[in-house]
């Protein structure tokens, strides 16, 4: 990648840092625009730092035009993470999730367009299929959100068509499967399950499946997610474009929990508890698209990458 500018909103998440240190270590200069709601300025501080780009952070909100007019001019491109990131959250309180996933996303689009950017990368869900059963499932596959979040991304990824066609921009935007890594928190009521179980185990405390456990999930390491963010920006891409992003795999969360019993050699068996209402019972992503048109490899060493992620967890505890 040339070196360039880009513009990461909500750059101190745990997705965004890590594509803000994929873009550094490219040499780009990178501004990152987070209001640290649920971003922290620690996951940016991580960084090695002999890492040859350059890095300015600014507090705002995507949510505020004046913040949105400041940093956007001069950048080659806009990566869009930054949301309100919890399906039961936007259920608790679908008024503050519109306000950030689905205004937010339109203002940022179009202060864009305001500004002459012609590429953004947008953060889109798997939350957009819904319960659809024809796994793998296809980015062709019917979109009914459950939630005011999967809708929220289904409007911010026609948002994003629209602007193609009307304003001559390019948008591509990516469904994350299940994320999972370091810098993920694992406290929040909100938190994925293999924060939840990577803390667990370092704890050494015995941790609950919802339900049967034989549930399935495609788990999507965060260092691909910021290689597929960075690819779609890189590909010259022109209109307007959707990827899955996932691992192309499905395990149960039995199966994970064992993996983490050979990663921290901590093997208890997990009690269960009532399934959680509207849980979906299996995803799995057909990642076909983005691998031929991008060149997207995901991890195959998933034990390796769960290392990683417990390594980090421990450390946090003991610091
Ligand atoms: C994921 C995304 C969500 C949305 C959704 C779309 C995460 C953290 N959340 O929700 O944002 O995109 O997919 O479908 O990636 N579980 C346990 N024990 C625990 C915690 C969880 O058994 O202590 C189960 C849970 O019931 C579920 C599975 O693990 O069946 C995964 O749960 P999750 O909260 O990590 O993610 P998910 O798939 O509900």
């Amino acid at each position: 990648m040339n070196v360039k500018s880009y513009l990461v909103t909500g750059g101190a998440g745990f997705i965004g840092s890590h594509l803000v240190e994929n873009l550094l270590a490219e040499g780009c200069h990178v501004k990152v625009l987070d209001n640290f709601s649920t971003g922290f300025e620690s996951n940016l501080m991580d960084f090695p730092k002999s890492l040859p780009g350059k890095l300015e952070i600014i507090r705002g909100d995507i949510r505020d035009a004046e913040s949105l007019a400041a940093v956007i001019p001069g950048v080659a491109g806009i990566f869009h993470l930054a949301a309100l990131v919890s399906v039961p959250q936007s259920i608790d309180q679908p008024d503050l999730s519109f306000d950030i996933n689905g205004r937010g996303t339109q203002l940022v689009l179009d202060q864009a367009r305001k500004s002459g950017i012609k590429r953004v990368v947008m953060a889109s869900s798997a939350a957009v299929y819904g319960d659809n059963e024809n796994l793998p499932l296809s980015e062709d596959e019917m979109s009914l959100p459950l939630s005011p979040y999967g809708l929220e991304k289904l409007l911010g990824e026609q948002m994003g068509r629209l602007y193609t066609e009307l304003y001559q921009m390019n948008v591509t935007c990516l469904r994350f499967f299940n994320v999972f890594g370091p810098r993920q928190p694992p406290d929040s009521p909100y938190s994925g399950v293999v924060s939840i179980f990577a803390k667990k185990a370092a704890a050494r405390e015995i941790p609950a499946f919802y339900g049967d456990g034989l549930q399935t999930r495609d788990f999507v390491f965060v260092q691909d997610v910021a290689n597929a963010l960075k690819l779609s920006m890189q590909s010259n891409f022109s209109g307007f474009h959707v990827y899955n992003v996932g691992s192309g795999k499905e395990i149960t969360v039995k199966a994970l929990w064992d993996a983490f019993g050979l990663v921290s050699g901590f093997d208890e068996v997990a009690i269960q508890l009532p399934a959680r209402d509207g849980d979906i019972k299996a995803s799995l992503s057909d990642i076909s698209r983005i691998k031929a048109d991008l060149g997207f490899h995901p991890s195959e060493d998933f034990k390796k990458d769960l290392q990683a992620t417990y390594s980090w967890l421990k450390s946090e505890l003991n610091s």
